[in-house]
């Protein structure tokens, strides 16, 4: 049986040989079509492709260099994290994979450039950095496919945080999941925006990994999800070729609906929307009523996210003082954080 532990083994030369430190930078995504349900568990691999914008700026730096003390430490935007918490022990499990029985204790600095406030869980930029630094730390020179399989088993999402711009998180059929990959679309949307609306950013009660293995063993819906999801990334992937806001509109909402309802229908209900995320829906509805191109996806917690065109930043503005604005193709978004494998 493969594991993840066997599987990035499997990519490694026998002895690690370390630098002095490495550091690396991954964006947080949003995806447009959504992964949620897996086929194989341990391996983080999805029933359905998805399709994801990453966040520019918005992301995790991640540095490492060997431990002064002897002992492994571990920093989260500059406090220790204590060593007995799950956030520690799913991370240095992941940096075991590739330490394996070399003794070489490590201290790990990661930091998160989301703003709290935008209720974005941060492991897909997380794993994503810390899967570059280590490939930086160990002199690996992995390729663009070996890294992204790799993030994917730190957190599934994290695969698509490689890349700023639009990214595809392809399936895959492989048994080892070595073609569940992601790659970035060439394809750039300069007047694309994005607005982080908050309702609720208390950490939610049911984590994403748990809640998508109860939909999938209880919902009568969730039979119906990855056809249509496969089929929303085809229709998302020629929307964006073909700059047709509407189209990538409609599509990511109705996709980000569509999971909702399969998780609403688990037994029991699996529901992170909220009366407040409900009130925005209908504001936005209101603004496309009014003649502004406004589009929500909203992932596994209450808050959402909007896309938008530039022209129309005043409107969402005003319907919605609070957000965070993004611009993801904006040249300061990609380009003073570029990244490097
Ligand atoms: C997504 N989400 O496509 C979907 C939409 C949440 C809702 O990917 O178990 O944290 O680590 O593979 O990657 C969140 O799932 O789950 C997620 P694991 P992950 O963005």
């Amino acid at each position: 049986m493969i594991t993840a532990a066997s599987y990035i083994h499997a990519q490694l030369p026998h002895t690690l040989q370390a630098q002095e430190s490495a550091t690396a930078y991954a964006p947080a995504n949003i995806a447009l079509s959504k992964y949620w349900g897996k086929r194989d568990k341990a391996l983080n691999l999805p029933d359905n492709s998805s399709v994801s914008l990453s966040l520019g700026q918005l992301g995790t730096h991640t540095r490492i260099e060997f431990s002064q003390t002897g002992s492994d430490a571990l920093y989260l935007n500059h406090e220790a994290v204590a060593p007995e918490s799950q956030f520690s022990q799913q991370l240095w499990q992941f940096v075991g994979y590739f330490r394996r029985q070399q003794a070489l204790p490590l201290c790990i600095n990661t930091y998160n450039s989301i703003p709290t406030a935008a209720g974005l869980a941060s492991s897909a930029s997380g794993y994503a950095a810390l899967t570059l630094a280590l490939n930086r730390f160990f002199q690996l020179n992995l390729s663009e496919a070996q890294l992204s399989a790799i993030a994917r088993l730190g957190s599934g999402s994290a695969c698509r945080s490689l890349w700023h711009g639009f990214v595809h998180w392809q399936k895959g059929v492989a048994a080892d999941g070595s073609d569940s990959i992601a790659h970035v679309l060439e394809n750039h949307w300069e007047t694309l925006c994005i607005a982080l609306v908050d309702i609720d950013f208390s950490e939610k009660a049911i984590s994403s990994r748990n809640g998508m293995l109860h939909t999938k063993q209880t919902s009568p819906l969730y039979p119906a999800w990855p056809m249509q999801a496969e089929k929303d990334c085809q229709t998302l992937i020629e929307a964006i070729k073909a700059k047709d806001f509407e189209q990538l509109g409609t599509t990511a909402e109705a996709n980000a609906l569509l999971m909702h309802a399969t998780m609403l229908a688990a037994r029991p209900a699996l529901r992170y929307l909220q009366a407040q995320s409900l009130v925005a829906l209908d504001k936005i509805a209101q603004l496309r009523a009014d003649g502004v191109g406004a589009y929500a996806t909203i992932d596994a917690g209450p808050n959402l996210k909007i896309l938008y065109l530039a022209q129309d930043k005043a409107s969402i503005s005003q319907a919605f003082p609070n957000a965070i604005h993004i611009a993801p193709f904006a040249p300061d978004a990609v380009t003073t954080q570029a990244i490097q494998y």
